[in-house]
């Protein structure tokens, strides 16, 4: 089954929207396996953007996501990478559609509140470097019947 890293921002915690951005995955229908609140250091926070070394917007980056705690969570199901981004909305909010998390709740692109894993191959990495194996929960929704035929 398909696993996505999701993250709560330093923004989204700090403007009081941990639980909001919660229930909208958890409405969605996605299954929450794992979930932490942490600080991220910022060997963390060099690793997880290592893409993004050099560009312009690199140290701003691991000054945002470093600056306060963050929460930290593992959801799974099937495209549950694609069911992420599309709840989340466009990376830059100012462009993010109605409707979805930045797009509800954020307005520009260094505060977009949320992160989630863009493809298969980042997921394995990301899920691996924020989360110990023995931390995500295996276990059975009974509600799954009426969420997926
Ligand atoms: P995250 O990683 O936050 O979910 O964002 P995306 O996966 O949607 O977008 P990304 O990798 O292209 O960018 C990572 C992170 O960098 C910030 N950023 C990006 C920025 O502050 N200025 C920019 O010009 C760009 C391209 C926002 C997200």
């Amino acid at each position: 089954m398909e696993q996505t890293l999701v993250l709560v921002k330093p923004d989204g915690v700090q403007r009081g929207l941990i639980g909001q951005i919660i229930t909208r995955l958890e409405r969605r229908g996605l299954k929450l396996i794992g979930m932490k609140f942490m600080q991220v250091s910022t060997e963390l926070a060099s690793t997880h953007y290592e893409a993004h070394v050099g560009k312009p917007f690199y140290e701003g980056l691991v000054t945002y996501i470093t600056s306060s705690p963050i929460v930290a969570m593992v959801w799974e199901g099937k495209d549950a990478i694609q069911i992420v981004r599309t709840t989340m909305g466009a990376t830059n909010a100012a462009a993010a559609a109605p409707g979805t998390i930045r797009g509800d709740f954020a307005v520009e692109i260094g505060r977009n509140l949320v992160h989630g894993s863009d493809g298969p191959e980042s997921a394995a990495r990301e899920v691996s470097l924020f989360f110990k194996s023995e931390e995500l929960v295996n276990w059975k929704r009974e509600t799954d019947l009426w969420i997926r035929e």
